[in-house]
């Protein structure tokens, strides 16, 4: 079974609760790059990779590079994705290129399934039939009495815990927020997000504030890239940490494991290249008995996670699911009291909306003439 056509579009698609607000960013759409690949049988396998709003047309781009070396070439997952990524890894081992290919490697994952009249799951090896999700909201920007409600809602839907922003520019005001909030809620389980913010010496501080308020994890509280300043936060303060959501390959994941660094593995599907090396990754923080806590593209996320033993839970991203957004019709799956089962139709089963999709399409743009 070979390759014969690969389609790609780009689709803006607004966030329909309102704009998300972080430390470092406002996001007002999700781009999300769509692959149809076909093969010679008639059969058509679906993928697709995410942007918060900047890059989809680098990644298509990027796509359209790399279509001419695979069209013509056998359907393996594993196979092609290594051919694809020696063939574009000078451009940056991890980033664009692992966006695009995980529009590619989804796609695959969607035909062997439909060649082999199983399930995502099932292909991957299910060891469960629903995924346990935690409650998470973009949601600096809200007040903290609306920040109570959005995590008083997720308990009362059974989400078995919850995720908020924090990044006041005063620390004292975080701790405000927080303090409020966990009276609130009780012994819930909470977690917060620092989307990369802070310094070396206001991580260590922000850590230090925040135990008295029993965190499950705290997240990205400083440059992913910055391996040896995690390490220091770690002699200098005590709390659990949350990563991955930005990191691209099975090698950074590596680096932050055996460096100690890491507590909850929150890979993302998309960034990381697609289905086959996050399935790599969760395999290596079994090594290291760590849980995988996936980022975002919850419909997914959640479908994999079935093939997964080492997990926490996957992201509820109020406002910002697949099926939220329009990507997905609704009823793909289902989600209900704080879980997600996914469809057991032959490959993912994520039923696409075309049309809300074909709605939000755009065009790229065109570099001649300058820009
Ligand atoms: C997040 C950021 C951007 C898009 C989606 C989600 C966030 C998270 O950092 O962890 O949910
Ligand atoms: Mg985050």
């Amino acid at each position: 079974m070979k390759i014969e056509n690969i389609d790609v579009k780009l689709c803006r698609m607004k966030l329909p609760k309102g704009d998300w607000g972080d430390q470092i960013n406002f996001v007002t759409h999700i781009e999300i790059i769509l692959v149809d690949v076909t093969t010679d049988t008639g059969l058509t396998g679906t993928g697709f990779s995410h942007t918060s709003g900047v890059g989809g047309a680098t990644i298509v781009s990027m796509l359209s590079e790399v279509a001419p070396i695979l069209i013509g070439q056998e359907v393996s997952p594993r196979a092609l994705w290594d051919k694809a990524w020696k063939y574009l890894r000078f451009n940056g081992t991890g980033g664009i290129t692992t966006l695009a290919l995980a529009g590619l490697d989804i796609a695959y994952w969607d035909i062997m399934g439909k060649t082999a009249n199983m399930s995502l799951a099932d292909m991957l090896g299910r060891c469960r039939d629903k995924t346990p999700l935690y409650g998470s909201g973009i949601n600096l920007h809200l007040s903290i009495e609306e920040v109570i409600d959005q995590v008083q809602g997720w308990k009362a839907d059974g989400f078995a815990a919850g995720k908020v922003k924090v990044g006041k520019p005063d620390l004292e005001e975080d701790v405000y927020r927080l303090a409020k909030l966990r009276e609130a809620v009780g012994p819930y389980p909470l977690m917060i997000d620092a989307n990369q913010g802070w310094t070396l010496p206001q991580a260590v501080q922000a850590f230090k504030r925040f135990e008295q308020f029993n965190l499950t994890w705290i997240e990205e509280p400083l440059p992913v890239d910055d391996i040896i300043g995690h390490k220091r936060l770690r002699e200098l303060a005590d709390g659990p940490i949350g990563l991955g959501e930005n990191l691209y390959t099975v090698q950074q994941f590596n680096h932050y494991f055996s460096s100690n660094t890491c507590d909850f593995v929150q890979a993302d599907i998309g960034r990381v290249g697609g289905i086959t090396p996050y399935m790599d990754i969760a395999a290596m923080a079994r090594a290291w008995n760590l849980p995988m806590a996936p980022h975002f593209i919850m419909e997914l996320s959640a479908t994999v996670l079935c093939a997964v033993p080492n997990i926490y839970l996957a992201e509820y991203t109020d406002g910002g699911t697949l099926t939220d957004l329009g990507v997905l019709l609704p009823g793909t799956g289902e989600l209900r009291n704080g879980h997600y089962t996914p469809s057991s139709t032959p490959g993912h089963g994520l039923a696409f909306n075309r049309e809300k999709l074909a709605a939000n399409e755009v065009a790229i743009p065109a570099l001649t003439g300058g820009l």
